[in-house]
């Protein structure tokens, strides 16, 4: 294809690819990459040391990871650790800018922005959280403005978090449906999925099962062992198990038997991968009327959505998950979130970008 793109993409810092420390924006680089190689463009993915990339072209970084942001305070400081991964990863990106037509960033840092003037190829950053510090807030928007059309996020409700939200490019998410298998007889139990930590709620959730005495399978990234063990102490007599960390095809596995799917964001979760993911496989998803899961989940079709941090909102929903066809979540799924309807999104994107900058 004559008008095909040379990618670089750029993974986040904070971990290894595929260890699920980078949380959704893991999925979305892979889904991604997939569907832009597929439409034949060329794609490289720098990452950690250590990364597996699913089998797509990979270089390893070597290096420290970034601190991860999502749970620091607005006023934090830039950091960055002695022999910096980060600064390694764009180090490697100026050495080969020229072989590329467009450099993609998922990193949430602020390194990346800064850097972007000093780059002769064009970048485009795909801001995956809502607004966090007023160092980042800063410096993306100082992006927004000399270099418009580059900042993408998944949804409005992450936008409007910046002062910049008319700036920001909405381009939704997309997961790989065949991934996915449809299941219309669940099993007894209802599913929580995300990473261990503070900004997840996830003790809604267990309040929510101790009080329907519905069991709930736990599964993600353990990321913060002291509050999931705050949890256990919290709710002694909630039918709850903590399930593991999953590859795609084992989580939906459980996920697609379950009832129904319990999100309770604490923060505005910019988008909410695992929304798509149990809608794929039919089950009604339950979530806070907040950030990008408000703007996926239609209110009585596809599942409920429940006042912010009311642990009683979501007792009423999931006495009401028999009202949703599963069906009908599948299809949504399918008319919105595959890696078809996400990839034409993107595409346009980076082609509006490279068109920009020629
Ligand atoms: N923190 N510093 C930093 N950089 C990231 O790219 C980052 C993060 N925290 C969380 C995170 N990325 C992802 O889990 C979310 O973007 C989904």
């Amino acid at each position: 294809m004559s008008n095909s793109l040379k990618l670089l993409f750029i993974s986040s810092p904070v971990g290894r690819l595929g260890s699920g420390v980078g949380g959704g924006v893991e999925l979305t680089l892979r889904n991604i990459a997939v569907e832009m190689l597929k439409r034949g463009h060329a794609v490289k993915i720098a990452a950690a040391k250590g990364s597996t990339a699913w089998g797509l072209p990979l270089v390893e970084i070597a290096g420290v990871p970034q601190t991860s942001l999502q749970t620091q305070q607005r006023d934090t400081q830039v950091t960055i650790p002695l022999s910096s991964v980060l600064a390694n990863f764009w180090d490697y990106a100026r050495q080969v800018q020229t072989d590329y037509d467009l450099i993609v960033n998922f990193a949430y840092d602020w390194l990346p922005f800064y850097l972007t003037p000093f780059l002769n190829c064009p970048v485009a950053h795909f801001v995956s959280m809502g607004s966090l510090t007023a160092a980042m807030d800063q410096i993306i928007e100082k992006v927004a403005i000399d270099f418009p059309g580059t900042i993408g996020v998944y949804t409005k409700a992450q936008a409007q978090t910046f002062a910049f939200a008319d700036k920001c490019r909405c381009l939704g998410s997309g997961i790989d449906l065949s991934l996915y298998e449809f299941c219309d007889s669940p099993a007894p139990w209802l599913g929580w999925v995300g990473r261990l930590s503070p900004e997840k709620g996830l003790e809604d959730a267990v309040a929510a099962s101790e009080l329907t005495g519905m069991p709930i399978k736990i599964m993600g990234f353990l990321q913060d062992e002291s509050y999931w063990h705050q949890i256990r102490r919290d709710y002694p007599d909630a039918p709850v198990t903590y399930e593991g960390f999953f590859s795609t095809k084992e989580l939906q596995q459980r996920l697609r038997q379950c009832r129904g799917l319990l999100m309770t964001p604490r923060w505005v979760e910019a988008f909410g991968n695992v929304v798509i993911e149990a809608l794929a496989c039919g089950v009604p998803v339950i979530s806070y009327r907040r950030g990008g899961p408000a703007e996926v989940i239609e209110d009585g079709k596809t599942g409920f959505l429940v006042e912010p941090d009311s642990v009683e909102g979501l007792v009423e929903a999931v006495g009401k998950l028999d009202q949703i066809n599963r069906y009908t979540c599948r299809q949504k799924a399918e008319a919105e979130y595959s890696t078809v309807a996400m990839g034409d999104r993107v595409e346009q994107w980076f082609r509006d970008i490279f068109k920009q900058h020629t």
